[in-house]
């Protein structure tokens, strides 16, 4: 699997699934999750809320899948990150599990690229290199003989810099 790195908005850049930073209601918020839900359209929170009244919340560390609606992708893997509380441990397995369970969703959906945001950076809190050190670290690990690429999307300098130290 190749791995890019680019700074900018994810709801601008193309990939067969783009993963959304959404919170456990599915039903929308700020940050990546507005982005998406502005860009992509009503469609995607329509599914979103029929997601809802089938199974109910979405846990954190889960996925669902919706359409892309207008963005320039087949599909919104939503996932919901760890809200950062200072129990790393927890919190550390919870971000794995949505890098994780997102790439195993995109490979049964026969996904070749995909994009992912700096999940549960921003209001969610947690500490921009721990995070970054998981999210390179479960990609590396994950081996597919489907999915070619891997676009980790970073919207701040910050972010983008600390990527591409361990991207190195
Ligand atoms: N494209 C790419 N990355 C972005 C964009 C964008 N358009 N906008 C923001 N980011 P956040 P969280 C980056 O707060 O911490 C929402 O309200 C941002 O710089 O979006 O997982 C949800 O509904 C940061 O690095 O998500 C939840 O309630 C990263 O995306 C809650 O926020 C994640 O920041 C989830 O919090």
């Amino acid at each position: 699997m190749k791995i890019e790195l680019l700074k900018g908005d994810i709801t601008q850049i193309n990939a067969d699934a783009v993963v959304n930073a959404a919170n456990s209601s599915l039903l929308g918020g700020g940050g990546v999750d507005g982005a998406i839900h502005r860009a992509g359209g009503q469609q995607i929170l329509e599914e979103c809320k029929k997601i809802r009244n089938k199974q109910g919340k979405c846990k954190t560390g889960e996925v669902v899948v919706t359409t892309a609606g207008n963005l320039p992708a087949k599909y919104v893997i939503h996932t919901v990150g760890p809200i950062w509380n200072n129990n790393e441990e927890e919190c550390s397995e919870l971000l794995a599990n949505c890098y994780k369970n997102s790439l195993k969703l995109a490979e049964s959906l026969g996904v070749k690229t995909i994009s992912f945001p700096n999940i549960s950076t921003g209001v969610y809190g947690f500490p921009k290199e721990q995070a970054a050190k998981i999210a390179v670290r479960e990609v590396n690990n994950f081996e597919s003989e489907i999915i070619e690429k891997v676009i980790f999307v970073c919207f701040d300098e910050e972010n983008e810099e600390i990527y591409k130290k361990f991207l190195k």
